[in-house]
C-alpha cells in the first residue's frame, strides 16, 4: 500500500484546491511548498483526454517569481544561460538557470509582461531566495516577490477549441510561449500558449486567487462539448515526449548539456551571466552523462517507480532510471534517466535494477518514436 500524504495547514493550497477535491483528486505531491494534484483515480482516462481530447490541470504550483523595476531586465539576463535577444514583451521563452558551477538549478518559462516586469514561472526550487540574494549583492534596483498568480493548464488537441470559445479566435495566433493580459467575466489573467506536454495547449495565469473556483467552473463548462475532464502533468506523456522533470531527473551536479538543454546555453554572449565560465569549461571537457530514454522489457508496470533504479552494463554501474511507466503508444515500458556517455547510444543493451527484478532494457533516443 502507498501511504497517503497528510493534508494540513502548513503546506500551501492552490486556489483550485477545493475544486480538485470535488473532482475526486486521489493523489497529491508537493512542489514549490504547495500541494500539487497528481491523479484523479483513472490514469487511462486522464492519459486519453490529453492525447485525444482536452484536460484541465491545476498547476498553481508553477509559482511566479516577479522581478520588477528599472534593473529587472538586467537581472533576468544575468540569471539565464540563454541569449534573450530583444526580449519582446508578450513572448515567453524556456530559460535554464544555472548556479556558478554550471549546475542546473531550475528550468522556468520566462514571461516578459512589460518593459520592467518579468515573471519566472519556476519548477520546484527556491528561485525567489536565489534571485533576491543575487539582486541585493549586485545592488540592483529591482523588487522581487511571488505575485498572486496561479496557472490553470488546458492541454490536448482540443484545448485550442475550448480556449478560443472562451477568449476569441485571437488565441489561435499566439506563438508558443506567447501570452497576453486579458479578463474572463472580469477575472484578471494572462493567457499563454504553453504547458508541460507536447499535445498542445494553453495556460491561464489567474491573477486573483480568490476567484480560482469561479475560473475552474467557467473552463469546465466551456470544455463540456469537447469532453474536458480533470488531469495533471502527465507522467506517461512526459516520458514519451522526453520533457525534463527538474528534481526528478536532475541531481546536484546535473548541467544543461547533460539533459539536452545545451541549445539554450549561449557561450557566445558578450555579457556576463551566472555559470558562464563553468559552462564553457564543461563544454570543453565534454559531458560524462547524458539524459536518455530506456525501452524496458517485461510485463506492463502497474505503477511508476518510487526510487531511482540503478542501471548496469554487465556488472558496471552506469546510471539510473529516474521515472518509468507503461506507454500505451510506444507499447512498451519506458523510462528516462542519466547514463554514462559511453553507454548513451540508442540501441545499447543495459540492465535496469528495478525493485522487483533485474530487467533487460535498451537505450532509446528522446522523444520516443510513436509507432503509427
Ligand atoms: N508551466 C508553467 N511553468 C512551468 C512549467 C509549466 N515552469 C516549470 C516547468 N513547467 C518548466 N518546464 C518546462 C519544460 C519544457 C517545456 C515547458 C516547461 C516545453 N518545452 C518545449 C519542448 O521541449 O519541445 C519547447 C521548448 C522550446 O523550444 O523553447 O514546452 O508547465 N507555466
Amino acid at each position: 500500500m502507498i501511504p497517503a500524504i497528510a493534508i494540513g495547514a502548513r503546506v500551501r493550497k492552490s486556489p483550485y484546491f477545493n475544486k480538485t477535491l470535488e473532482e475526486g483528486v486521489t493523489s497529491f505531491s508537493t512542489y514549490n511548498h504547495m500541494y500539487m494534484p497528481t491523479g484523479y483515480g483513472d490514469p487511462e482516462a486522464e492519459y486519453d483526454r490529453l492525447i485525444n481530447g482536452v484536460a484541465m490541470w491545476d498547476v498553481a504550483v508553477e509559482r511566479q517569481v516577479c522581478l520588477k523595476g528599472p534593473d529587472a531586465r538586467d537581472l533576468v539576463r544575468y540569471m539565464v544561460t540563454r541569449d534573450l535577444g530583444a526580449l519582446e514583451t508578450g513572448q515567453g521563452r524556456y530559460v535554464p538557470l544555472c548556479d556558478h558551477r554550471g549546475t542546473l538549478i531550475n528550468d522556468p518559462v520566462l514571461l516578459p509582461v512589460s518593459e520592467d516586469e518579468y515573471w519566472l514561472s519556476i519548477a520546484d526550487s527556491d528561485i525567489l531566495l536565489w534571485s533576491r540574494a543575487i539582486a541585493a549583492e549586485r545592488g540592483m534596483n529591482v523588487t522581487i516577490y511571488e505575485p498572486d498568480v496561479s496557472p490553470l493548464a488546458i492541454q490536448g488537441p482540443k484545448a485550442v477549441d475550448v480556449v478560443s470559445d472562451l477568449f476569441g479566435e485571437w488565441v489561435r495566433d499566439l506563438k508558443y510561449f506567447g501570452h497576453r493580459e486579458t479578463r474572463l467575466d472580469g477575472i484578471p489573467m494572462h493567457v499563454a500558449r504553453s504547458g508541460w506536454s507536447k499535445q498542445g495547449g494553453f495556460e491561464l495565469y489567474l491573477q486573483d486567487g480568490l476567484r480560482g473556483g469561479e475560473l475552474w467552473d467557467i473552463v469546465k463548462e466551456a470544455g463540456k462539448p469537447y469532453g474536458i475532464g480533470p488531469g495533471s502533468p502527465n507522467y506517461v506523456e512526459r516520458l514519451e515526449s522526453g520533457l525534463l522533470s527538474y528534481g526528478a531527473d536532475t541531481d546536484d551536479s546535473t548541467n544543461p548539456y547533460e539533459v539536452g538543454l545545451g541549445k539554450f546555453v549561449s557561450l557566445e554572449r558578450e555579457d556576463a551571466y551566472i555559470g558562464k565560465e563553468a559552462l564553457a569549461r564543461i563544454r570543453d571537457e565534454g559531458i560524462a552523462r547524458r539524459f536518455v530514454g530506456y525501452l524496458i522489457g517485461g510485463e506492463p508496470f502497474p505503477v511508476g517507480n518510487q526510487h531511482r533504479w540503478p542501471v548496469r552494463h554487465g556488472e558496471t554501474h552506469i546510471g539510473f532510471v529516474s521515472a518509468s511507466a507503461w506507454s500505451p503508444r510506444v507499447r512498451s515500458n519506458i523510462g528516462v534517466g542519466l547514463v554514462s556517455t559511453e553507454f548513451a547510444e540508442p540501441g545499447t543493451v543495459v540492465t535496469v535494477a528495478a525493485e522487483q527484478a533485474d530487467i533487460p532494457a535498451t537505450v532509446s533516443k528522446l522523444p520516443f518514436d510513436i509507432p503509427a
